[in-house]
């Protein structure tokens, strides 16, 4: 069901975004042209390699607790659970989101759509009759269809579906994220939302949680890049996320400008402005980073300039190579190091003789066990702000107090968000215990 609604998902956005499509053609000639490098047909597992070609993300934004708790039901349905808390509140945007995603690594190699989701922030509205209009708007819209709020009822019951009612929650699904040029408002309640914050507009004026953007996955974003203006496409002066490396850490994006729509609003259905709502992203992909790889990720970035719309791309550039040369840029040292996480899997039989079984290092060192990094399959807060930003903030940055609303947002939400840390250990440590076997047993088998 995941795979059909990510497959769904594309076809539309590529119907309303034309542009989306022709993203999806230069990231599938550049990843196709390294994978037939022999270079990078090696260096990437084959169950890394087969996800690639539907890989995408893409952020979705609602305006209610019960919005957000129907759709966290509705996810757990395609195998997707709330993994991480984002706060954008510190870069100025009235939202805190997580991420709906496969969480097991058959489920990730197999499909691993994500979701990013973002839950207005109502209270962070100044204004408190604006305030109050808003969340009337809110409330007395659905999102959600008739049938697809049954069926997430009838699986939660019987815990699955007939085929045919696995077809009809898809399209239902689909259908929530669909785009309408329709406004549920009229034109001078748009524009006073529009005034507390572009996001504030785009959240409650609209029928529905309209998919923002579509992102698949590319093995060379630097190519993408060059690529996109030869092709009609503006890209952003700048790549997020950490500098080009020999070893690709955490992610790195970049995105083309929010298309202007016209919409058309409620009192006379005459097409008037244009909403600036989606836009286009590409990413690529690197090695998921554990608390200490973070860390050091976060003080170089800082250093760096932080993750904001610099005022000479050439020269932030440059200078996040030469701060990011703190950043151990082997796999052998990330590894040793404990700065990223790795799947560990035996390459031979023959289990070394004495206390050399149990040293992962030896194994590692004698050509026994493999350590290949994990991906890392989570969202930059950072990079996520510097997005809102550049699209849809507006320059005057709003100091939103830094609230702790991580409990809200959960209990909205019916459930703690899931550490995205403790899913990388875990999968890092059964890898391991394969590996070395319980004391007395033979090497495990391994489960792929
Ligand atoms: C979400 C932006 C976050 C990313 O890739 O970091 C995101 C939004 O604009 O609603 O998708
Ligand atoms: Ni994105």
């Amino acid at each position: 069901m995941r795979e059909s609604f990510a497959r769904a998902m594309s076809a539309m956005y590529r119907e309303e975004v034309p542009q989306y499509g022709t993203l999806l053609d230069i990231v599938a000639q550049v990843n196709e042209r390294i994978l037939r490098a022999a270079e990078g047909a090696s260096a990437m597992p084959r169950a890394e390699r087969a996800r690639l070609g539907v890989e995408r993300h893409g952020a979705s934004r609602v305006g209610s607790a019960r919005e957000l708790g129907l759709l966290r039901r509705m996810f757990a349905i395609l195998g997707m659970r709330p993994v991480g808390y984002y706060d954008l509140s510190v870069a100025g945007v009235p939202v805190h989101s997580t991420a709906f995603r496969p969480t097991r690594p058959d489920a990730l190699a197999r499909n691993p759509f994500r979701l990013f989701t973002s839950l207005l922030r109502l209270e962070l509205i100044q204004d408190p009759a604006l305030r109050a209009l808003a969340s009337r708007h809110l409330e007395a819209r659905e999102i959600f269809s008739p049938e697809a709020l049954r069926l997430t009822e009838e699986f939660e019951a019987r815990g699955g579906f007939h085929s045919a009612q696995a077809e009809a929650f898809v399209r239902e699904l689909v259908r929530t994220f669909r785009w309408h040029a329709r406004a549920t408002v009229p034109a001078h309640t748009y524009k006073r939302l529009h005034e507390a914050h572009r996001l504030v507009a785009d959240v409650v004026c609209f029928p529905g949680p309209h998919i923002n953007h579509l992102t698949p996955r590319t093995l060379d974003i630097d190519a993408v890049q060059q690529e996109m203006p030869r092709r009609g496409i503006a890209a952003k002066d700048v790549i997020e996320g950490p500098p080009r490396r020999k070893v690709p850490i955490l992610l790195r994006q970049t995105s083309f400008k929010a298309l202007a729509e016209p919409v058309r609003f409620d009192e006379d259905g005459a097409p008037m402005g244009a909403h600036t709502a989606r836009f286009g992203e590409v990413e690529q992909r690197g090695i998921a980073l554990t608390p200490k790889g973070r860390a050091l990720y976060d003080e170089l970035l800082g250093r760096a300039g932080g993750g904001g719309a610099p005022s000479d791309p050439r020269a932030y550039e440059a200078r996040l190579q030469q701060v990011f040369q703190a950043f151990p840029d082997d796999l052998e040292t990330i590894r040793r190091q404990g700065l990223g996480y790795f799947e560990y899997s035996r390459l031979s039989e023959e289990k070394p003789a004495g206390s050399a079984a149990a040293d992962l290092d030896a194994l590692v060192a004698a050509g026994v066990v493999q350590a290949r990094p994990i991906v890392y399959e989570d969202f930059l807060p950072v990079s996520a702000a510097g997005i809102f930003q550049s699209n849809l903030g507006d320059a005057a940055r709003q100091a939103y107090a830094a609230a702790d609303a991580r409990a809200a947002f959960e209990r909205a939400l019916g459930c703690p968000v899931l550490d995205e840390f403790a899913l990388y250990e875990s999968q890092q440590a059964a890898s391991i215990q394969r590996c070395l076997g319980r004391p007395g047993e033979p090497f495990a088998e391994r489960r792929e």
